[in-house]
């Protein structure tokens, strides 16, 4: 007997972040790598409270199936935090997912064909190329500068089914568009009848200045929006959601009973008492607070130990620092001396859709420690020296 695998199949790849993750599981690695939020910000006492409070006064309901569009008080609670942003949605067009990754692959089923084109930053998150890629989805990549996508590129990607785009701290770069660039980006979508497809696991993660309105708020109809619980509670959880136009509401909808039937409802009633009565006003400063600290220690760090050559920008929020090394180092080749001297993080490359750069790679500031932050960045300062030093001097283009 032989098993005879789908097309869908060959384009099922394993997700680089968690490879690198089982690695790091290896004792004494100091890993930048995953976007793990740091576990001492998870709300455990909080999180107990409530999970006794569901057990005691509704527990056969919290134990039950469920609705598959999510638990009623929970999307209404979505629907008033995000008209807070300046995003006014129906509780009707939340629909609570398995986390945003869900989200994700729920939007590729329904959205994409074989051979779509889905238009794409450079570099995106590579979870999202994950979840489309399976679809068939042929990734159009956007070109880019420092505030984003531009507008033209937008306009010239009138064929594609969405556009997949990341205003806040986006991963990996760790940029964040201006208001004046959503303004464009939404009009130049519109103009030519582009939908997007716009995830925000980050924008509650600012450390200078909250970020300008979702681009959903303008686009309307023309958009899909992604959030989550993960950045901002726990992500063992997988609690996020989507917000969706009424059009195509009750696909998703269709597509999320076909992979779960409904999100664990006992979660949800759990993260619902935790978050009603405002617990996440309180908690969620704690958190940027320390992920600033963690931020700036690190860029300290970088500045200490990095050789000469290496380029960021320090981002204004959310979980990543983007490194460019010199000009021929490879990021990927040097992960497993990286690995061996006892730090770890992603590789560029797994971020980019096509023309990989292998000159960049990513750092996670939040899961770590300041004193491990400055440990490990040391440490990967010492694997960049040697590599230069190895280098015969005419490839170092700096
Ligand atoms: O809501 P959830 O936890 O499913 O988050 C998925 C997600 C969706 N969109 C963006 C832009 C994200 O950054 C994420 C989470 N990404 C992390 C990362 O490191 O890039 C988590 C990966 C951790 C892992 O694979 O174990």
């Amino acid at each position: 007997m032989t098993w005879h695998m789908a097309q869908r199949a060959q384009r099922l790849n394993p997700s680089t972040i968690r490879e690198i993750l089982k690695l790091t599981e290896r004792p004494g690695i100091i890993s930048l790598a995953g976007g793990l939020p740091a576990a001492e910000t998870f709300p455990v006492e909080a999180m107990a409270q409530a999970t006794s409070r569901v057990l005691r006064d509704t527990p056969r309901e919290a134990l039950q199936y469920a609705a598959s569009e999510g638990y009623g008080p929970l999307r209404k609670w979505v629907a008033q935090e995000l008209a807070g942003q300046g995003l006014r949605v129906e509780a009707a067009q939340v629909l609570i997912t398995t986390g945003s990754q869900q989200g994700l692959d729920l939007v590729g089923k329904v959205l994409v064909d074989p051979g779509s084109a889905v238009a794409v930053e450079q570099p995106t998150y590579l979870g999202a190329l994950q979840a489309f890629a399976p679809y068939e989805a042929r990734f159009l990549p956007l070109q880019g500068d420092d505030e984003g996508p531009l507008p033209q590129a937008l306009r010239e990607a009138s064929d594609a089914r969405f556009a997949y785009l990341l205003p806040n701290f986006q991963n990996p770069s760790g940029r964040c568009i201006p208001l004046a660039r959503r303004e464009a980006l939404v009009q130049a979508a519109a103009s030519v009848g582009l939908p997007l497809v716009e995830d925000n696991p980050y924008g509650d993660l600012w450390y200078d200045e909250a970020p300008p309105p979702p681009l959903a708020a303008a686009a309307g109809d023309q958009a899909v929006y992604l959030g989550s619980f993960s950045k901002v509670l726990a992500p063992g959880l997988r609690l996020g959601y989507l917000v969706a136009p009424a059009l195509l509401y009750p696909k998703l909808l269709q597509a999320k009973q076909a992979a779960d039937l409904h999100t664990p409802s006992f979660n949800q009633r759990v993260v619902h008492e935790v978050v009603r009565e405002g617990f996440l006003q309180q908690h969620v400063p704690t958190i940027r607070r320390r992920y600033r600290a963690q931020r700036d220690a690190m860029e300290a760090a970088m500045h200490r130990w990095l050789p000469a050559g290496c380029r960021w920008v320090r981002p204004s929020g959310g979980m990543f620092f983007w490194l460019t090394l010199p000009s021929g180092l490879d990021a990927t080749a040097l992960l497993a001396k990286a690995v061996d001297a006892g730090v770890a993080y992603v590789p560029g490359a797994a971020f980019y859709s096509a023309d990989a750069r292998a000159d960049t790679l990513r750092l996670s500031f939040v899961t770590v420690d300041t004193v491990r932050i400055e440990e490990g960045v040391r440490l990967l300062g010492g694997v960049l020296a040697q590599a230069l030093e190895r280098m015969p001097a005419q490839e170092i283009r700096a």
